[in-house]
């Protein structure tokens, strides 16, 4: 199969990335403040960004900071600030959301100019070098994450580094598999979601996603040989081993786990190519969901 816009878009990551960094400087007035109370939403692989995100500011001590799928939004709850993710900027859910909240303090991070959901935000970040021509998204949720850690302070050429190596790590026969869980701890959590929804969406691949500590509560049970545990930064004490101990194939990267997500967005690809799918045009899916 003819290379496709993903493979493309996953590529170029680290560039994006470093230009999310870059950016920062002229949009963080946008973004919260320390301090402030915090939801994120989003939906899809927008939400599991929020989550990623959530984690890590509270953890950085800006404050309390809650992650919603746009549709389960707690309107009973008070917040300084909603931000909200969109790449398409056209969900149903976040535009009446956002809506629904005027004249509140919201902020909407997107790859496109002049949306529905940016005609209802009171502020907008525009990342139009991290907008994508697959429905898949893999470039613009990596790239908010990154424009977010740089706020927080962490160091992006850092994780672009590994991100250029996430690029060249060999699959090996991981494509072979049958099956793949993928867990996450704290903050890559929603990482692991991510990499879940990747495999589903582009190759109608089985993936499940935990937090790694909760794995041994029931989903262990799936584990065989031919099948696959990978998880995004280090798993729990311990668990590599009972992994090994079913014959499944214990997977894990010494990468920052957000260019660990490379590694997972090309073995979805790959997985798509091997199964003679589309990774561009995933059954049943479109660039976003749009309700009467
Ligand atoms: C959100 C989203 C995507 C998903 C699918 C439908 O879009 O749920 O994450 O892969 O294509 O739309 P957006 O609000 O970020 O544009």
């Amino acid at each position: 199969m003819l290379p496709t816009h993903v493979d493309a878009e996953i590529t170029s990551q680290p560039a994006t990335w470093r230009q999310a960094a870059e950016l920062l400087p002229t949009v963080a007035g946008a973004l919260p403040a320390p301090g402030e109370r915090v939801a994120v939403v989003g939906c899809g692989t927008s939400w599991f960004i929020a989550m990623s995100y959530a984690v890590l500011r509270e953890g950085a001590g800006h404050g309390v900071t809650d992650a919603f799928v746009g549709s389960e939004y707690p309107g009973s709850r008070e917040y300084d600030r909603v931000v909200a993710i969109s790449r398409s900027g056209t969900t149903t859910e976040i535009v009446e959301l956002l809506a629904a909240l005027r004249p509140a303090a919201t902020t909407l991070i997107t790859a496109v100019e002049g949306s529905p959901a940016a005609a209802v935000a009171a502020a907008t970040i525009e990342l139009p070098f991290a907008d994508e021509r697959s429905v898949v998204q893999t470039r613009f949720a990596t790239t908010t994450l990154a424009l977010l850690r740089a706020h927080l302070g962490d160091d992006i050429d850092a994780v672009a580094r590994d991100g250029e190596e996430a690029l060249a790590i060999p699959l090996d026969g991981l494509a072979a598999a049958e099956q793949v869980t993928f867990l996450g701890r704290g903050w890559t959590v929603g990482l692991a979601y991510e990499a879940a929804l990747k495999t589903r969406e582009a190759a109608q691949f089985w993936a499940e996603a935990y937090p790694g500590m909760d794995y041994r509560h029931g989903p262990i049970a799936i584990a065989q040989p031919g099948r696959l545990v990978w998880s995004l930064g280090p798993a729990p004490e311990g668990l590599p081993d009972e992994v090994s101990a079913t014959g499944a194939t214990y997977v894990e990267h010494d990468l920052d786990p957000q260019a660990g997500l490379i590694v997972a967005q090309r073995f979805a690809v790959a997985l798509a190519k091997e199964r003679g799918l589309d990774p561009d045009r995933p059954r049943a899916l479109t660039r976003s969901v749009i309700l009467a």
